[in-house]
Formats: C-alpha cells, sequence, structure tokens
C-alpha cells in the first residue's frame, strides 16, 4: 500500500548511529506490513518512537497521532472495517491502555483485526527509573484488557519480541478476527545490540486457514434449503468481498430466499433486491418478524444474536435453524457479547462465507454477478419532508444532495430508519459500533476516511451528537492528515437514547414522562459543534435547523469533502427516533408472544 495520507510529518535523515532493540522492533513492523501505527506518545515507548521516525524514517509504518488513546482504537476499527486488515496500534504503558479499554472492547465485539502494543517499564525492578518506571509497571497489562482479545504476551529478549509480533499478527489476521496485544518492555526497546538480529521470515508463517463444515454437513444443509419452501436468510457479519456479495445474492436467487440484513453490521446483501424482505434495524420491525414466522428453514451466516432475533418475533418453533459460523472459538465467557445461545437443528461450525460458497457449489449456483461501486441510493425523497428537521428529513436531505456520489456510510446514528438509504455494494454500508461503546463514531470515521482515500468512494458519517462530544478530538487527526470525509452530525442536542429509557421506567412506574429530559439534554448551551471542528482544522458548517438549510449545507460541504477536506456538519434535528426503533424501545409490559421475563427485556440499545 502506498502512503494514503502523505509525508506530513517528515524527519530529517539520521546519522547511523548503531542499533537498539526497537530498531528489530519497528523493522518487524513494517515486514508485518503494518502500513500505519495510531498512537499518542508516552515514555514507555520512547524507544520504539524514535526507532520508528529515525530509523524508519516514519514509512512503513507511518504514524498517526492522535489526541487521546481510544481515538487511536476506534481510528484503527474503522480502517479495519474497509480493508479487514490490521493497523497498528501503540499504547503507552498502563495509563494509555486504560483510556483505550472501551475502544479495544468494541472492536473485539465487532471481530476486527488490529494488532495494539503496549509498553511496561523495565520488568527487571533494579533498573528502573525512581518513580515514572515504576508507575508504568504493572504486573499483568493486559490483564486490563485480556477478556476481549483474542491473544496478548509481554516477551522480554529482542528475539522473544520479535516473535511475539508476529504470532499476533497471524493471530489478528485469522478468522474470525479480533485484537491481539503485545506489551514491550521498555528495558527491551532500549538495549543496544551489535547488530539488527535475523528477522524471522514472514512469508514462512502462513495464516491458518479458517475451518469449513465436512462435506456431509454442506449436503445437509444444501438439501434442507432446496427443498425449503420458504427459506429465510440472514448474512450477518461477513467480508467486505465483491465476489463473496456476489454469490449470496446467487445463492438467494436461486433458493428463493427471503433475506434480511443488520444495520449493526456492515452491509452484506442489496436492500433493494426483491428478496430482501425487511428494513434493517437494531430490532425486528413487524415485516422481519413476519419473515421469521413465515419461514420454514432459516440459514444464518455468522448473524450477530440469532436467538434474540428469533426471540423477537416469538420464537422459530417451527422453522428448522441452520446457523453457520465460526465465532464459538472467541467465546470466553467473561463478556455476554456472545448472546443468548440460539437453538441451532444443524450447527455448522465453519467461515461462513467460504460455507456460503460450499453450499453454493454444491447447489451448482454459478458466481453470481460482483456488485459494482455506484452512485448512493437514497429511498426518501425530500417531498412532503418536514420543513424542520428530524431523522427521516435529514435522510432525505442527504439522499437529495449526494445521490451522485460513491459514498460509505461509515455510521449511522441510533434513530436512524433503516428503510431511508438502499445498500448493494459491501463498501456501501460499514456497520455500527461493536460493542455499544459510545464515542467511537470520530475515530472510526477518521480510520474509515483513511482506508477510504484514493479510492473513488467518499467517507460520510451520521454521527450522534453525544457520540460525537465524547470523542470531538478525534476529529483533529483527519485535519492534521488530510483525510477528506463529510460528517453530518444528527444533533438532537441530547443523549436521546437515555430519554427513551427513562420514557419507559416512568412509563413501568407509573410517574411523569415529561421529566424524561432530566439529566439527558446537552443543550442550554447549546454546543457549537462546527465551531470545534474549525477549531482544529477542519471546515465546519452550521448549525442549520431547516431541511432546505440542510441541503445547502450538503452541497457546500459535499464540494469541500471532494477537495479533500475533513467536513463536519452540525444539524440540529427533533429528538425522535424512526418508529420501530421508538416502539421497540418504549413499549412497556407486552414481550412479544411466547417470551417471558422482565417488561423491557426486548428492546434496548445503551
Ligand atoms: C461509553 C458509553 N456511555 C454511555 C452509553 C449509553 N448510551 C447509549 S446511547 C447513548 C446516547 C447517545 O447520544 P447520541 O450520540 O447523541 O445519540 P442519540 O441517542 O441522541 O441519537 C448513551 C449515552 C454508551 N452506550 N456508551
Ligand atoms: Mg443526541
Amino acid at each position: 500500500m502506498d502512503s494514503l495520507v502523505g509525508r506530513v510529518e517528515k524527519p530529517v535523515v539520521s546519522a547511523d548511529s548503531g542499533v537498539w532493540g526497537s530498531d528489530a522492533v519497528a523493522l518487524m513492523l513494517r515486514n508485518l506490513g503494518i502500513h500505519y501505527v495510531a498512537l499518542n506518545p508516552g515514555s514507555s515507548f520512547r524507544g520504539l518512537h524514535d526507532s520508528l521516525v529515525n530509523h524508519l524514517g516514519n514509512e512503513q509504518p507511518q504514524m498517526l497521532l492522535c489526541l487521546h488513546e481510544e481515538h487511536a482504537v476506534a481510528l484503527a476499527h474503522g480502517f479495519a472495517k474497509v480493508t479487514e486488515q490490521p493497523l497498528g496500534v501503540i499504547l503507552h504503558s498502563n495509563v494509555g491502555l486504560m483510556h483505550a479499554t472501551m475502544a479495544i472492547y468494541n472492536a473485539w465485539c465487532d471481530r476486527v483485526p488490529m494488532l495494539i502494543l503496549g509498553a511496561t517499564g523495565p520488568f527487571d525492578a533494579a533498573t528502573r527509573r525512581p518513580w515514572i518506571d515504576w508507575l508504568h509497571t504493572a504486573k499483568d497489562q493486559a490483564a486490563l484488557i485480556r477478556p476481549y482479545i483474542k491473544w496478548d504476551d509481554q516477551p522480554v529478549s529482542v528475539g522473544a519480541t520479535l516473535e511475539s509480533l508476529l504470532r499476533a499478527a497471524n493471530i489478528t489476521r485469522s478468522f474470525p478476527f479480533g485484537p491481539t496485544y503485545v506489551c514491550l518492555d521498555v528495558a527491551m526497546q532500549e538495549a543496544r545490540l551489535d547488530e539488527m538480529p535475523t528477522l524471522p521470515e514472514t512469508r514462512r508463517y502462513a495464516l491458518p486457514a479458517a475451518g469449513v463444515p465436512t462435506g456431509a454437513d454442506i449436503v445437509q444443509a444444501a438439501v434442507l434449503l432446496s427443498k425449503a419452501r420458504n427459506p429465510l436468510m440472514l448474512p450477518g457479519r461477513l467480508s467486505r468481498k465483491p465476489g463473496d456479495w456476489a454469490r449470496r445474492v446467487a445463492l438467494a436467487e436461486r433458493l428463493n430466499a427471503r433475506v434480511m440484513t443488520d444495520i449493526k453490521v456492515g452491509a452484506a446483501f442489496p436492500t433493494d433486491h426483491p428478496l430482501h424482505a425487511a428494513a434493517p434495524g437494531h430490532f425486528l420491525d413487524e415485516a422481519g418478524a413476519q419473515c421469521i414466522r413465515d419461514a420454514d428453514v432459516i440459514v444464518a451466516f455468522d448473524w450477530v444474536d440469532l436467538a434474540g432475533t428469533l426471540k423477537q418475533a416469538g420464537g422459530a418453533a417451527h422453522a428448522t435453524v441452520i446457523n453457520v459460523s465460526l465465532d464459538h472459538h472467541l467465546h470466553n465467557g467473561w463478556s455476554m457479547d456472545h448472546q443468548a445461545l440460539s437453538p441451532a437443528d444443524l450447527n455448522l461450525s465453519g467461515d461462513p462465507d467460504r460455507t456460503l460458497h460450499l453450499i453454493a457449489d454444491e447447489l451448482g449456483v454459478g458466481a453470481g454477478v460482483a456488485p459494482v461501486a455506484m452512485t448512493a441510493l437514497p429511498a426518501l425523497a425530500l417531498e412532503g419532508m418536514s420543513r424542520d428537521l428530524d431523522v427521516l428529513s435529514l435522510a432525505a436531505a442527504m439522499g437529495t444532495v449526494l445521490r451522485d456520489e460513491v459514498i460509505s456510510l461509515v455510521r449511522l446514528p441510533l434513530g436512524w430508519a433503516g428503510h431511508s438509504w438502499h445498500f448493494r455494494h459491501p463498501l456501501d454500508y460499514l456497520g455500527s459500533d461493536g460493542g455499544g461503546g459510545i464515542g467511537s463514531g470520530p475515530g472510526m470515521l477518521v480510520g474509515a476516511a483513511l482506508a477510504l482515500k484514493g479510492s473513488g468512494r467518499l467517507a460520510v458519517g451520521v454521527l450522534g451528537d453525544g457520540d460525537t462530544m465524547m470523542s470531538v478530538s478525534a476529529l483533529w487527526t483527519a485535519a492534521r492528515y488530510q483525510l477528506p470525509f463529510l460528517a453530518i452530525i444528527a444533533n438532537n442536542r441530547s443523549f436521546f437514547n437515555d430519554e427513551i429509557h427513562q420514557e419507559r421506567v416512568a412509563r413501568m412506574r407509573g410517574r411523569p414522562v415529561e421529566n424524561r429530559w432530566i439529566g439527558q439534554r446537552i443543550g442550554d448551551p447549546d454546543i457549537d459543534i462546527a465551531a470545534m471542528a474549525r477549531a482544529q482544522g477542519l471546515f465546519g458548517i452550521g448549525p442549520v435547523e431547516r431541511t432546505d438549510e440542510l441541503v445547502a449545507a450538503l452541497r457546500e460541504g459535499l464540494a469541500a469533502a471532494k477537495a479533500g477536506g475533513a467536513v463536519v456538519i452540525d444539524a440540529r434535528v427533533k429528538p425522535g427516533y424512526n418508529p420501530t426503533m421508538a416502539t421497540a424501545m418504549t413499549r412497556e409490559g407486552s414481550p412479544p408472544a411466547g417470551t417471558a421475563g422482565r417488561p423491557d427485556q426486548h428492546a434496548s440499545v445503551g
């Protein structure tokens, strides 16, 4: 990969001054194909920092300075959503890692690859500098994140570190993906070496192929599906590869299967296809629930929360369920991100994309037609929309301006109505945060913008104001490295999701619903988000409050983004969610048929 961000931080050439432990680490990162390292600096890795700048010339990998460790991880997360490849992240000893934890959890839950390096003060106490080296040393730093990473190590020698890096890079790149973490001893980094050690030959360490089910299992799945009268396909957390997408469509067409997709993950099937049966959402709408009730065979390909989805439709007691996933390999019992246990009459342990190809092979299904990048496909017209901005008129305004552009929707706010936009390419929509950690949107948008720069696709994010304000300084990195994007802040001046929660509680308890805004509204003073963007060197527009103003702002913003700018539009929307989400979140006391338990257990975000 050529440098996408240009050499904005070019070091002066330094005279040869020997070889240091961290020089070998830096070179190893280059050999592992790590093109960028997102970081916030810290003395625990000052040795490595020096090696990246003065030994490698800040090239392959190139540093991306972030203003907070959480942003560095979110940036790598956004990059991986596009490329399915790990970025490097370097986190300062314990405190930097502590800052990064939520973002690492998001990356874990979203199953993205990421090579995270950390650092510790000298493990040998006799070599620690007074005070600060002791503060920077923890016995087991990875203990802070071990439940939500795939693997970690804290090697001591240079040789052991090189092997650890190789292993960490291979594990994070192996499916199912997840972050890995290597903690570098400061003494190892700062040790003077006689010569550069021989680095492992990376090409000799091939990645393990993700497993696929046995031939007999594939035949069984193919028979069940071909005999089904009303098959339903649930393509979930699947690849961004156009060839995989094409085969999914071809298989669905062969089976005449209905298909549903999930807004929590990246686009997996064309939503404007006649077989696509319900608007993607965080919760099932009535059309989706009916699809499940109608199905006699349901095949899920790494669908996030299959059990919960079936439950929202009252269970799938009469359907044969085929579940295809490798996700169980990551389930470790600390976090419940594995979700409820789903029934599976045929449970296929296999890479979901490869397994789909095998089922399609078995049925003699052709390759299908690979999608090409096309202009955006908004589904709502401006006509008849409210003059004041709300979640629907905002989408319609975006559609009016962006319909001739090739874009990637990097993020959509919780209130977004799934029927307001169509996706027909794997990069048309990249999914959500993974772990429900707010404050991740800005960093992910920057990371996706990095990955998409120069691709002909513009990164577009619709971010909540709460999400934005938690990480507003993540945006600075885009201005620093000239990463173009168009961010529209759906600014309802509230942590509105939680207003709905308070409304629900009030209803359940017979208390005043009018008080739901207290402790939630981000207003009086209203925050001038466009000014916060401008203050960091971005292109800030707004605030705008009317739909026609947003259209004009989008035109201006689009031109600026196409000229290479990072653009933020403050769109003041009326508080409110799309009807499915609002109903799901405020429904009280009436769980769907066939379920029992806490009245609000079926639909809550956050
Ligand atoms: C780190 C973190 N803190 C708090 C929450 C709880 N939470 C979930 S959604 C939400 C509101 C987000 O506000 P905003 O981004 O403005 O979106 P809105 O609901 O207003 O559309 C909050 C606070 C969370 N998910 N993550
Ligand atoms: Mg909000």
